[in-house]
């Protein structure tokens, strides 16, 4: 018998903080052993407290007693333990308990995460930032400031004139939307939903989005683009499904000519289908994953070579058990890795996402979101973000921590509405779906 044959979960415990404006979710396991225990990210920003019943209620009087040396067993009898299974709430409670599993055998091991997995396939992970703007001027400046920056991978939104949306987020509109009192003046432009004001006037409070008017925006910002830091630089962007498949088609097919890195989710997960007609029709390089739940969503994409990289959100998935079984299947048909990393991906997250970044040969970059002041205070150990790569601190487990009695001082805020991720909707008030 090894020390790990003893070592059991004695305790799980949901923490729900929000250090910067953004519900975050992590998952805290505690063991018979003292002070030993692992952290893992389950953050569904926009339903957090449905992955804290599904911990609380149903995965903690699974899992306690269970040997945390377990891993993949514990994976398993758990995925299937409601019968019915997938979905952002399961899987995210499910991957709160995987990486914080994971975190406590690289702790018992004495080694990172990506030391478990068979070592290091690179040094540090390159990333992308955002660089989003009210004009296509604006996203430039923004795009020098990150380049200076050192960051050599942006990915650039823009606002569409009349309808200010960054394309990746909906936002208010302009004269033409019904459903407005125009004794009230023009409808104010936010830049960014998140700072949607609920005591303003706006068409809709998800915004008002139109796909010719927002694809045309970004078809000139790209060229805004081009022509001022020329070709040197990776540029990125992020559609955010919403518009009809066959002018996604027709996008995919115009943007080829920038050289863009990645095209981001073209299409709704329930359009897989038309990447067959983007395969069919361009070299533009396709990024997808964020929205897939399921293997059923995931496989047939790899085993086609629908797209080029594979951008889930680990917790979304179920954690890194399966996210490092979908990177194995992705390296064998040349399919890379740019797990999804935006502000709503924890810490704990970034820090999972980067043991996979480490140690798969088939890594393709990493989303970067750049930490506020109070989250780096309450996670220590957040990892480096220098010369456009993200750095691990060597650290066993997944190197990262939360300091509870700060998360405790800053928990979630209530929300009247859903932000940015409330219905968007098109001029004459249908919905839009993502
Ligand atoms: C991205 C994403 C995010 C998501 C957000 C949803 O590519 O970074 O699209 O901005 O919209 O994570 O909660
Ligand atoms: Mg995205």
């Amino acid at each position: 018998m090894t020390a790990a044959d003893n070592v059991t979960i004695r305790d799980i415990r949901v923490i729900m903080t929000e250090p910067d404006n953004i519900r975050l979710v992590i998952v805290k396991i505690e063991t018979s052993e003292p002070g030993l225990y692992g952290v893992g990210c389950a953050t569904f920003t926009q339903r957090p407290s449905t992955v804290k019943v599904a911990v609380d209620d149903f995965l903690r009087p699974f899992l306690i007693g269970k040997n945390v040396a377990d891993i993949e067993d514990i994976w398993q009898s758990a995925y299937v333990s409601s019968y019915w299974r997938n979905g952002p709430v399961l899987n995210n409670a499910l991957s709160g308990v995987d990486q914080a599993l994971w975190d406590i055998k690289g702790k018992m091991a004495g080694m990172p995460v990506y030391d478990l997995l068979g070592g290091r396939a690179r040094e540090a992970a390159p990333v992308y930032v955002h660089a989003s703007g009210g004009s296509k001027e604006e996203t430039a400046d923004r795009m020098a400031a990150y380049m200076e920056q050192g960051f050599h991978h942006i990915r650039i939104q823009v606002a569409t004139r009349g309808y200010s949306s960054y394309g990746s987020h909906g936002a208010s509109g302009d004269g033409s939307i019904v459903a407005r009192d125009v004794s009230q003046g023009p409808i104010p432009v936010t830049s960014w939903l998140r700072d949607y004001d609920p005591n303003q006037l706006y068409a809709h409070p998800g915004g008002v989005f139109e796909p010719k008017p927002y694809m045309r925006g970004a078809l000139e910002l790209f060229e805004h683009i081009r022509d001022r830091f020329g070709y040197g630089v990776e540029i990125l962007h992020d559609v955010h499904e919403r518009i009809p498949p066959i002018l996604g088609v027709w996008f995919a097919k115009e943007v080829e000519k920038y050289q863009l890195f990645f095209l981001e989710d073209l299409f709704s997960p329930e359009d897989n289908e038309y990447f067959r007609m983007v395969r069919q029709q361009c070299a533009t390089p396709i990024a997808m994953g964020e929205l897939w739940n399921s293997p059923h969503e995931i496989i047939p994409m790899i085993k086609d070579r629908l797209v080029d990289f594979l951008r889930m959100h680990m917790s979304q998935i179920g954690g890194i058990t399966p996210g490092r079984k979908f990177a194995a299947m992705g390296e064998l048909f040349s399919v890379r890795t740019a797990w999804h990393g935006p502000g709503d991906t924890s810490p704990v997250g970034h820090a999972a996402n980067l043991m996979l970044d480490i140690n798969c040969h088939n890594f393709g970059i990493q989303e970067a979101s750049i930490p506020g002041e109070r989250t780096l205070e309450m996670f220590p150990g957040f990892p480096e973000l220098r010369d456009g790569m993200m750095w691990p601190n060597g650290n066993p487990g997944l190197g990262i921590d939360i300091d509870e009695e700060m998360a405790a001082r800053f928990p979630h805020k209530d929300r009247a509405f859903g932000g940015a991720w409330d219905t968007v909707r098109r001029a004459d008030g249908g919905m839009v779906k993502p």
